[in-house]
């Protein structure tokens, strides 16, 4: 097989309960079939009487599973969804080697996606693991690749996939018009087997690019009216269709703001046209200025997506999510969470993650992300907290057609924390990165050890060498990977830290752009005070001369000096405690993940030395510890 199977390969061993010699069921959905055949894959069940694990497939379209005991059997009961989790969830257990308890388990979301940004002609917008799996030479794609990524999805409890990239163009514009219905059929049952719905990007000028009508407008009627026929062909012909997520009046998109219309007038026009089809709308938030004129103070791009939006709570269609990023601007290793995700009271969303790794090293450096997750899941608002005010989760998807589907082997724990966070916000980081690590590389305490450890620390570390306190964008314009201090600064995103010789940051407290005050009048007051701001992000709120003494008595200069030689000699560390895994993991993954190692040591020394000698030439401060920081 020319992949892997990442943390399916290993499965139960040693001594197994006596019920797992025999695994029996009636099953009848195709999921619960899966699961069936699953479990006897997994388990090789080699008796044909006495205790068993059965199958008890319920009615309904539910995803919960229930474990209980009837004499010396195992009884996995729930509808065919359920049992699918069920069957993966008790496989894991076995082979972490974990006692199996009676109990009820379900999700805590109905929609639990990854977001793919693959493009028709096969490359991925941000795609850091080779080229898309989904489209080939124009065409979307269905093979054994595709049931092997669904069988994946499954097993840690995600269920739906958005096949094309946000930015619909080429060949994909015409996945809407019936030109590739045969292959989305496919692919939609193919997933379907294991519980995945299918879902499309679709661009909000289509009307106008393929349906020959002057107009993209929501409110004309000849608009309506080719969304509905459009809408009502397409999902009789792919019946797995979920519904479309849309990105619109954003980056040079069309959208309803083009022609004078709200943002609810927009999605809740496609509302109506996937609503008789069961149909949903995901409505990207990612709405902002994006042809700022540097010199332009007083607009601030963390701020536009709560203006856009907060007005219009209550006025779109109960089909219809709305699917924000979960910091204000865009996916920086640290940022505040999005105010409008504890703001909206009567509007479904869905928080939006980046398991691709655009700004946190791009697969080839470690940055386990399941702590800025839960950071964002527990965060706290004057509405609730995050993970009971949303309804739903996504997260841009990090796999592609490489060996190991998300280019570092590390970053598969990613994928695996976004599942299992996806199904249970309450689980911690420590957990799942244990569960993984121990699915991936066995139980040697010296593997686990190092690994969960360095995948704890990975994205502090990572922090720490590259923007820390909450300064993000000093990367390469465009590619995102490297040091870049000024490559944003005069440009046309709103991606400012406005740093002179004396000070650096925005100030979007109260004095400043008052995007703090989004956060309500407690929270607001305590992100607005420079005092009161957490430390990480002070320089997202604030902006402060070098000399400002941090709560450890540092300047704020020597602050981000030392942070810069601290997690170059952290990411070091890590790779030299890769090192000593040899002969401890699979040769071929220790070889993989060391490659990854040495570029990212080099690129965190590059990023140390840059940002540090660039800063010095702008202050002539020195570091107090005299360490060389020009290059
Ligand atoms: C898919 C950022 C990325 C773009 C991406 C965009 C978005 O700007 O750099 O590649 O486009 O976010 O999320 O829509």
């Amino acid at each position: 097989m020319d992949y892997s199977l990442l943390w399916l390969e290993r499965k139960p061993a040693g001594a197994l309960p006596a019920w797992a010699g025999r695994v029996t069921g009636e099953v009848r959905s195709p999921q619960g079939r899966a699961a069936l055949r699953e479990l006897r894959e997994g388990l090789k069940p080699s008796r044909e009487t006495g205790p068993a694990l059965r199958l008890l497939e319920e009615q309904g379209k539910g995803e919960s599973f229930r474990l209980f005991r009837e004499g010396e059997d195992l009884i996995l009961a729930g509808p065919g969804k359920g049992l699918l989790y069920g069957a993966f969830r008790l496989l894991e257990k076995l082979t972490l080697g974990e006692e199996i308890l009676p109990g009820e388990s379900a999700p805590a979301y109905p929609i639990r996606m990854l977001d793919h940004w693959d493009n028709a002609d096969g490359s991925i917008e941000r795609g850091y693991a080779g080229k898309s799996f989904f489209f080939r030479e124009g065409k979307p794609i269905c093979d054994a690749r595709t049931r092997d990524y669904a069988r994946l999805m499954a097993s840690v409890g995600l269920n739906g996939c958005c096949l094309n990239n946000v930015n619909v163009s080429g060949e994909a514009l015409y996945l809407l018009t019936g030109k590739y219905d045969r292959e989305l059929r496919e692919i939609g049952e193919t997933l379907g087997e294991y519980g995945v719905s299918l879902w499309i990007c679709v661009s909000f000028a289509a009307p106008l690019e393929q349906g020959g009508l002057p107009t993209a407008d929501p409110l004309d009627p000849t608009v309506r009216r080719w969304w509905r026929e459009t809408c009502g062909r397409l999902f009789k012909a792919v019946p797995d269709l979920a519904g479309f997520l849309v990105k619109a009046d954003s980056e040079g998109r069309a959208g309803p703001h083009t022609y004078g219309r709200t943002q609810a007038e927009g999605a809740n026009m496609l509302a109506e046209a996937v609503k008789p089809h069961g149909g949903s709308i995901l409505w990207r938030c990612f709405v902002y200025n994006c042809t700022q004129d540097w010199r332009d103070q007083k607009t601030d791009r963390a701020r536009a997506q709560y203006d856009t939006f907060a007005p219009l709570d209550g006025q779109f269609a109960d089909n219809v999510y709305l699917q924000i990023k979960n910091g204000p601007v865009d996916f920086q290793v640290r940022e505040p969470v999005s105010p409008l995700l504890v703001r909206l009271e009567k509007t479904k969303s869905i928080v939006e993650f980046q398991l691709a790794q655009e700004y946190t090293g791009q697969q080839w450096h470690v940055c386990y992300l399941a702590p800025l997750m839960k950071e964002v899941l527990d965060f706290t608002g004057p509405a609730g907290t995050v993970k009971d005010r949303i309804s739903a989760v996504c997260a841009v998807s990090s796999t592609g057609g490489d060996f190991n589907w998300t280019g570092h082997d590390l970053a598969a724990a990613n994928l695996y924390a976004f599942g299992r966070l996806a199904w249970d916000p309450g689980l911690s980081a420590e957990e799942t990165v244990r569960e993984w690590t121990r699915l991936t590389y066995g139980d040697d305490p010296r593997v686990t050890g190092t690994v969960t450890d360095m995948l704890l620390r990975s994205r502090e570390v990572y922090e720490r060498y590259t923007v820390p306190l909450g300064i993000g964008w000093m990367c390469v314009p465009g590619t995102h990977y490297g040091p870049s201090p000024e490559g944003y600064e005069y440009d046309r995103w709103g991606t400012y830290h406005r740093a002179t010789c004396r000070e650096i940051g925005v100030e979007r407290g109260p004095s400043g752009t008052g995007f703090s005050e989004q956060y309500g009048p407690e929270l607001g007051r305590s992100y607005g005070a420079i005092e009161t701001c957490p430390e990480e992000l002070l320089l997202f709120f604030h902006r402060l001369p070098y000399a400002y003494r941090m709560k450890d008595g540092r300047t704020l200069l020597q602050r981000i000096y030392d942070d810069h030689f601290a997690g170059c000699a952290e990411a070091e560390a890590m790779a030299e405690a890769w090192d000593a895994l040899e002969g401890l993991v699979p040769e071929d993954a220790f070889l993989r993940v060391r490659e990854r190692f040495r570029e990212q040591v080099r690129s965190a020394r590059e990023w140390r030395d840059v940002i540090n000698s660039w800063l010095y030439r702008l202050t002539l401060i020195p570091d107090e510890r005299g360490r060389p920081i020009y290059l």
